[in-house]
């Protein structure tokens, strides 16, 4: 496993850490509009828009990136030219949106993995249209917990399908593809290692699964449509507990996949909103869950925070 992903890795990266695409098109198109981004690379300097960009942090809401901008340009005391505020940069796509602070990209995903396939495409293009080097990608979301409480702390070890399947399975041409959802080893080591004991609340790692629906497809009742018992369900829980799963999202395995694929290093950090045993339902109050939501920000910005201070 770990000699195969390193030579996939030395066969997608450039010496010097920068991406290379594995698509022999892109370099022969006189430009390359990033739809969903609103920007291009014949409309946009893109290397002195992004060339220093170190990190990648994606999330689902617009809302939650535009608050983790905030919040890491304060944890890492990055200071904006004077008078001006952050700037949406996908604005007028109106579809995701993009923040950057310094090194940090912080950008929404929206639900699922069709936007998050989407937007990977175009921030892995982005990423060599800029050259830049090494960067490390995280997703930063929420879940469901398979035996855990609402508000812990999900490092994802692995990320699985539907089928319990360690890959992400794409139609192309009408053919079944499936790329293997590899997460990077050290960086799940590292947020291990920067969960604080005195942290109020816990932090887990093991196996992620991802649905592409939220409800039936979660083994939820409260869907609109519903044929299965409550104790089928509880039987699907606890094959997926027996199995190593500790949280259910719908990202995971494009993001895993899709990054690897790019030799891009990637981590995925989430905070379960409830223990799916217990209920379906969302139920935590707003501002419960604002602070739950924060959790998985404070350890991906303790990493940032480290790398920054090493450098
Ligand atoms: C977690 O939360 C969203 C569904 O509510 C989805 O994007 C996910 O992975
Ligand atoms: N996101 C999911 O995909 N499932 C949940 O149960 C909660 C958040």
């Amino acid at each position: 496993r770990t000699d195969d992903a390193m030579e996939v890795e030395c066969a997608v990266r450039y010496r010097d850490g920068s991406v290379r695409l594995r698509n022999p098109n892109i370099e022969l198109m006189d430009q390359d509009i990033l739809y969903h981004l609103a920007l291009g690379s014949g409309s946009h300097d893109l290397v002195e828009m992004f060339g220093d960009i170190k990190f990648v942090c994606m999330g689902g809401t617009p809302k939650r990136m535009e608050q983790f901008a905030n919040f890491i340009m304060a944890e890492i005391g990055h200071k904006l030219p004077a008078g001006t505020t952050l700037l949406d940069i996908s604005q007028y796509s109106y579809r995701y949106s993009m923040y950057k602070v310094g090194p940090v990209l912080c950008v929404s995903h929206g639900m699922g993995i069709p936007s998050v396939g989407i937007l990977l495409h175009e921030i892995i293009k982005l990423m060599y249209h800029a050259k830049v080097k090494d960067p490390v990608f995280f997703r930063i979301g929420t879940c469901g917990g398979v035996g855990i409480e609402g508000g812990t702390v999900v490092i994802s070890e692995e990320a699985v399908d539907e089928m319990l399947n360690p890959y992400y399975e794409q139609h192309i041409l009408g053919k079944k593809v499936c790329r293997p959802a590899i997460l990077d080893r050290q960086v799940v080591r590292e947020l291990k290692a920067l969960a604080h004991a005195e942290d109020p609340y816990d932090t887990v790692s093991g196996k992620t699964m991802c649905t592409s629906d939220f409800y039936e497809g979660q083994g939820r009742l409260d869907g609109a449509f519903c044929e299965f018992s409550e104790t089928e369900k509880n039987e699907y829980l606890s094959k997926l507990q027996d199995a190593g799963v500790v949280n259910i999202e719908m990202e995971c395995t494009a993001f895993a996949a899709l990054t690897h694929h790019a030799g891009i290093k990637a981590g995925i950090v989430c905070v379960a909103l409830l223990d799916r045993f217990k209920g379906d339902q969302v139920c935590a109050p707003k501002e419960v869950l604002n602070e739950w939501q924060m959790r998985p920000q404070q350890l991906v910005s303790r990493y940032i925070k480290r790398y920054l201070q090493r450098k």
